[in-house]
């Protein structure tokens, strides 16, 4: 899987990209990550990429010039086909784990991170296929919300993750928030590990962890806990018309 970030501060991934999960899938060849600076492709004498907004008003506009060479360059180097172009802004649909799941399955995402008051629409009329937030609060630019993005799809892709059961217990793949962990020592400040994490019964270590996830979503995420009683009184009754 290929991500290319166009950005005005490339500098910003090669710190994340660099560490732990995301240094091993690159390593591993999984991922690959390419960033360009959009500043690179400006034809402006001062490498100039912004602009005041016509019609009046505070703040600068990305112009579309470099942006729009950007993109032509990724698409011939890579040979992209349909490229799906990702716009980071708070306008966009809010990014969530089936989003993440959807991109993990892309041979190539192009993410556009925008800065200043935006971008110049015919931008967006032009290359952008999907615009995405990544929640209701106003950032400074579109880096983090890609980073975010990069790190959740890349850890969806097989090989990423060092055990293969790591995401299925996880919080939102099956619309419940996930179960506490707990790790050696039995004691600490007072506070004991439950007794039935000890015990070894594996059904009643499972049955434990169900109902603390479901505990938990009731009382943080009504809104996911409704969606997982839907579920499962939906495969109720599907088992029931089963047995007739
Ligand atoms: Cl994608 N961009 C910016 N600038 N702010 C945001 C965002 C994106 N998502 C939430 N806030």
């Amino acid at each position: 899987m290929r991500f290319h970030i166009m950005t005005l501060f490339p500098d910003i991934f090669t710190s994340y990209m660099g560490e732990s999960i995301m240094k091993r899938a690159i390593e591993k060849g999984i991922v690959e990550l390419y960033t360009y600076n959009i500043r690179d492709f400006s034809l402006n004498k001062h490498k100039k990429v912004d602009d005041y907004p016509f019609g009046g008003g505070a703040g600068m506009v990305m112009t579309p010039q470099p942006v729009y060479d950007t993109y032509r360059y990724i698409v011939e180097k890579f040979k992209i086909e349909n490229p799906q172009v990702i716009y980071l802004t708070p306008k966009g649909r809010v990014f969530e784990q089936k989003i993440a799941g959807e991109l993990s399955l892309a041979e190539d995402v192009i993410l556009l991170c925008g800065h200043y008051e935006g971008i110049d629409q015919r931008i967006i009329d032009l290359i952008v296929t999907d615009e995405v937030s990544i929640g209701d609060y106003v950032l400074t630019g579109g880096e983090l919300p890609a980073l975010i993005m990069v790190d959740a799809i890349s850890r969806l892709i097989p090989g990423v993750l060092g055990h293969e059961e790591s995401y299925e217990d996880e919080s939102f793949t099956g619309d419940l928030l996930e179960y506490p962990h707990y790790t050696r020592p039995r004691e600490f400040e007072g506070l004991e590990v439950p007794e039935v994490l000890l015990s070894g019964n594996h059904k009643n270590i499972a049955g434990w962890r169900q109902d603390e996830s479901v505990k938990l979503t009731r009382q943080r995420r009504l809104d996911l806990y409704e969606k997982y009683e839907k579920q499962v009184n939906a495969s109720k009754s599907n088992k029931k018309r089963k047995n007739k």
